[in-house]
């Protein structure tokens, strides 16, 4: 067991991110088994959702001429164009069926508000808007979170960053994590996490 002040963060482990979904990541069904050989080692272990109306501003059906993988300029900032995906009460949106989900303390789900996308398990893509799990994690005592999941450079990439940002000590575990990577995505969220001090471990 770690220490009582860490927590794992298990990001994204969804159907639509593995091959076959929606929105695939290569190997993103290959993290399965190792997570869940590593969520037992930590005392709070929260999961995350990313969970969709289906007709939600990230998606390119939503906007006329919008194609997948393009991008927007939303009031918010830029947005890339996502194919539909992780529509709430849909399949894609279930966690990987091999995910041993009841090793999660709390599921949170994220970017069911139509007008705004959120990356990040803390806040929307408006940076403004807290999800709540910050408040969940310090009541709880935590310090140091590490994450694992889906996609290195989106999801994963934002949800550390912000963490960084608000104290905690944060771990990104890359051999437990795929990634996305449009258009130099990786390189460009490797860099910034390492700038807003997360350790790649
Ligand atoms: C994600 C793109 C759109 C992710 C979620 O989980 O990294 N990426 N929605
Ligand atoms: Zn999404």
């Amino acid at each position: 067991m770690r220490p009582q002040n860490e927590a794992i963060l298990v990001i994204d482990v969804q159907n639509d991110f593995c091959p076959g979904g929606a929105l695939a990541v290569a190997g993103g069904d290959d993290i399965v088994a190792p997570i869940n050989a590593m969520t037992p080692e930590f005392a709070v272990r929260v999961f995350t959702q990313d969970w969709h109306p289906r007709d939600h501003s990230s998606f390119a059906s939503q906007h006329d001429e919008a194609v997948p993988y393009s991008m927007i300029e939303m009031p918010y900032g830029p947005q890339v164009m996502w194919p539909d995906h992780c529509i709430i009460g849909s399949t894609g949106a279930e966690f990987h069926e091999g995910l041993d989900t009841r090793a999660a303390d709390m599921i949170l789900r994220k970017g069911f508000r139509r007008e705004v996308d959120s990356y990040s398990a803390f806040f929307e893509n408006d940076h403004a808007t807290p999800t709540g799990l910050e408040g969940y994690l310090r009541t709880r005592g935590v310090e140091a979170v590490t994450l694992v999941g889906l996609a290195t450079d989106y999801c994963v990439n934002y949800s550390a960053v912000d963490a960084a940002k608000l104290g905690f000590k944060v771990t990104v575990i890359e051999s437990l994590c795929r990634a996305i990577d449009l258009e130099g995505s990786l390189d460009a969220g490797k860099d910034g996490m390492m700038s807003a001090g997360v350790r790649l471990a």
